[in-house]
């Protein structure tokens, strides 16, 4: 059983953001079989619309989660395709280990310190209210930072390959949180694995139709996250 550290930003525990640090929550051989799946996912960078115009997200992404589990994330309906085997053995891993229950994970790629992503929180109506968030890295360490909605005050921590940040309900109703650009890093990998209202966008929730190749919807997009 992995425990959490202490993150120490040198504020009262009543200022933290609720999360736990876990670093070393996967060991090598561990992200290094899960990397070399990941090689094999069929990533893309879905376009949004920001002001009339259309772009590439700065980032791949792909997403895995039981069927009817369908997401809308950055504006765009994506399809639940199945899960890969190891992505399913590390849902597994955080149940059994640490009681987090998850129906899908948004796999994120930042093939280069160009990638990024933008202040948000994960606060989309399908997840289940209350719910938490589990955060792994694989590859490049990244600066991931955080922002207090109310006071703009901004705190920051790197993750590592193999680390693990829970963010605990209600962390996204008071914290925004992203991953800025940084120059000369190689690729990242990050799994965020969620909990969905199975069917919320009236999916099928039973067969087997869901697990579709289909690309994601094109949706207006407000934000470039
Ligand atoms: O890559 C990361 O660490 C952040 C991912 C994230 O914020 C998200 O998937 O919502």
């Amino acid at each position: 059983m992995s425990k959490g550290v202490q993150l120490d930003f040198g504020l009262g525990d009543a200022e933290l953001p609720p999360m736990t640090y876990i670093p070393g929550f996967l060991d090598q051989a561990r992200q290094d079989a899960l990397w070399a799946e990941a090689g094999r996912y069929p990533f893309e960078s879905p376009s949004i619309r920001v002001y009339g115009k259309w772009h590439p997200i700065p980032r791949q992404q792909v997403w895995f989660a039981d069927p009817g589990c369908d997401y809308v994330y950055s504006s765009l309906l994506v399809k639940a395709l199945p899960w890969p085997p190891l992505a399913a053995r590390l849902r597994a891993k955080l149940e059994r280990e640490l009681g987090f229950v998850s129906n899908g994970v948004l796999v994120n790629r930042y093939r280069s310190g160009e990638d990024a992503m933008g202040f948000h929180s994960d606060d989309e109506p399908e997840l289940v209210p209350g719910s938490d968030i589990a955060s792994i890295t694989l590859g490049a360490s990244r600066e991931f930072v955080l922002k207090d909605k109310l006071t703009g005050r901004r705190l920051s921590l790197v993750l590592n390959s193999g680390d693990l940040l829970l963010m605990h309900h209600p962390m996204q109703q008071h914290w925004q949180h992203g991953l800025p650009r940084c120059k000369g890093v190689g690729e990242r990998l990050n799994f965020t694995f969620r909990l969905l209202t199975p069917g919320f966008h009236g999916t099928a929730i039973h067969g087997t139709a869901s697990g579709s190749a289909e690309r994601p919807a094109k949706l207006t997009g407000k934000i470039d996250r």
